[in-house]
């Protein structure tokens, strides 16, 4: 398997916490995101929608990591990363969709690339922005998680609320958002952080993070 992607993307992040957390292989394809490195055409060849990430596995390219990670579910089940149950199983995609759909687009480069290029935003307000969407974001995800979580957001395993939960209070960190008021979340990611899968994904821990 060969994954496009980029140390600090966090929907790549998403994907390489999957394929760790399943024990699989993979080789890793830095796409410079900072240099536009998803607008040249060997890339968009792969995925027109110039977003990381994409998964070629066995001559099929996958990308939009919600969408990836389902593929590797299906194709790898082991172990699982969705519960039997199909309210369990909602319960999950809700969680990640939230994060997935409504709150890491709004923080996306391209997006802060436009508020500061066309609309003029200036440091702060573009952080105010971020901080607006994660917090909106976050307080959602805190009020369905607190007092009914277990160790992870769903039970004593991870799934993918996990996987996608964990990148996002990376971003929110970067970002500098306080984190005081979703206890449950941070409880959530430094459980994550202990497992190895959880460590080996990390940015930090990416060949193509600058030294
Ligand atoms: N919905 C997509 C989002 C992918 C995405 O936004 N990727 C970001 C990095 S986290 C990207 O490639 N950004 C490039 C840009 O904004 O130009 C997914 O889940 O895969």
């Amino acid at each position: 398997m060969r994954l496009y992607g980029f140390w600090r993307s966090s929907a790549a992040y998403r994907v390489r916490i999957a394929l760790a957390l399943k024990g699989l292989e993979w080789e890793p394809v830095a796409v410079d995101l900072p240099a536009d490195g998803q607008r040249q055409p060997d890339f968009l060849a792969l995925n027109p929608q110039a977003l990381v990430p994409a998964l070629e596995d066995g001559g099929a390219v996958l990308a939009q990591s919600l969408a990836i990670l389902e593929y590797l579910e299906e194709t790898y089940p082991q172990p699982p990363l969705l519960p039997p149950g199909a309210v369990a199983r909602a319960e999950i995609r809700r969680l990640a969709a939230m994060v997935a759909c409504d709150i890491h687009p709004l923080g996306n480069l391209r997006v802060l690339r436009y508020l500061r290029g066309r609309l003029g935003a200036d440091d702060a307000a573009v952080t105010a922005w971020i901080h607006q969407w994660i917090g909106e974001g976050f307080r959602a995800m805190e009020a369905l998680l607190a007092g009914r979580a277990g160790r992870f957001c769903h039970g004593d395993a991870p799934t993918l609320a996990d996987v996608c939960l964990v990148p996002q209070v990376y971003n929110a960190r970067r970002f500098g958002l306080d984190l005081t008021p979703y206890p449950t979340l941070v409880r959530i990611d430094a459980a994550c952080a202990a497992l190895p899968a959880f460590a080996a994904a990390a940015p930090e821990a990416q060949p193509d993070r600058p030294a």
